[in-house]
């Protein structure tokens, strides 16, 4: 799709636009199923990046403890409680520019692991280096994410430390290995709606298309460049919500960060828009997410379940249930 086309999903009367939504998602996945991953920090803070809204950036004044790579056992410990909550995938992220060799094989042993537990597993590791997108293949790895984050135009504003080329090149690689790739963005950092669309046409140019689409909305962190930062508007948010279904009909289109700013109603009109993955577990990285009993009650009044890997077909998802 088109960046024009993106930008008209925008400016239609908004009812149109969810109907429309609605009608691409029932076309291709059960409307009434989310798929759950549970996310965590393996490797937290003190990353030589410049990341604008991020925590971990040994750049900003943040609260944050710097904690090193978390032992085997306690990942283990970790995937096992998140699966009993319900999570179908488990990913698991590290505060790097990209992994030096010498972490690299912890990784892999747990990746191995926590396939062993039978979870879909990601990683998110920062940018890949030439052979190492096989060697995660390698051990089982099902998702790596590597996210867009803005559009390539407003990129710049945000990060100086790499690229959206960059970006683009370590996606690459990780197609190239046969890994399934999430690959999304973030909302909210003062980009105007036409980068919105334009981040959504990046994604959706992407061939093929990301299996896993996660939206963050800023969450605004004090001692980041953009702690400051207004919040989007709600409506503008689901509308967002509803173009990147659109854009990428055969994606999860993960709800992600800011989910805990985000009362039921609107989460509800996020589901209704196409989203249809969440973050579970009361953590993201290094800010709260909405604890597991309050989302089984949202999900409960919402006659929402689980949407699970079609384990027939190995661990992809199951498309065009509907
Ligand atoms: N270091 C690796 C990288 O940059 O790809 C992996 C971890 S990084 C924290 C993963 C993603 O989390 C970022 O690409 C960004 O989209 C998201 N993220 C980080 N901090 C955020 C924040 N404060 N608000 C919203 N999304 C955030
Ligand atoms: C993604 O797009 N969002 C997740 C995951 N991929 C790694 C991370 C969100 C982080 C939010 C801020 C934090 O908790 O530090
Ligand atoms: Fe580092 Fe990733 Fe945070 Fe950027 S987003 S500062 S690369 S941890």
């Amino acid at each position: 799709m088109k960046l024009v086309d993106v930008q008209k999903l925008f400016s239609l009367p908004f009812n149109d636009l969810i109907y429309q939504a609605q009608t691409v998602h029932r076309r291709h996945f059960d409307a009434n199923a989310v798929q759950m991953s549970t996310l965590l920090s393996i490797k937290t803070g003190n990353c030589s990046e410049d990341c604008g809204y991020c925590s971990q950036s040994a750049r900003h004044r943040t609260e944050i403890e710097n904690e090193a790579l978390l032992p085997l056992q306690e990942v283990i410990d970790r995937a096992k409680q998140a699966k009993a909550d319900g999570a179908s995938r488990f990913c698991m992220g590290a505060a790097w520019r990209g992994p030096q060799d010498k972490d690299l094989q912890a990784v892999l042993d747990m990746i191995a692991a926590v396939r062993d537990l039978g979870l879909e597993t990601c990683a998110t590791l920062g940018m890949l280096r030439q052979g190492q997108a096989e060697r995660l293949a390698e051990a089982g790895l099902d998702y790596y994410n590597h996210n867009l984050d803005t559009a390539s135009d407003y990129y710049a504003e945000v990060i100086t430390t790499h690229t959206h080329d960059d970006r683009l090149d370590t996606l690459g690689k990780v197609r190239d290995a046969g890994i399934k790739v999430c690959c999304g963005g973030i909302v909210g950092m003062g980009e105007s709606r036409e980068q919105r669309a334009q981040l959504l046409a990046e994604l959706a140019a992407l061939e093929p298309q990301p299996e896993s689409v996660p939206i963050n909305t800023l969450v605004a962190i004090p001692g980041t460049p953009l702690a400051d930062k207004a919040a989007i508007d709600p409506i503008e948010f689901v509308r967002t919500i509803a173009a990147a279904r659109i854009a990428l009909p055969r994606s999860l289109v993960r709800l992600s960060a800011g989910r805990q700013q985000m009362p039921e109603s609107l989460q509800a009109l996020c589901f209704l828009a196409g989203a249809n993955s969440i973050f579970c577990g009361e953590k993201l990285l290094t800010t709260p997410n909405p604890v597991g009993d309050s989302d089984k009650a949202l999900m409960k009044k919402l006659g929402i379940h689980p949407l699970l890997p079609d384990t027939r077909q190995g661990p992809s998802l199951s498309l065009g249930a509907k």
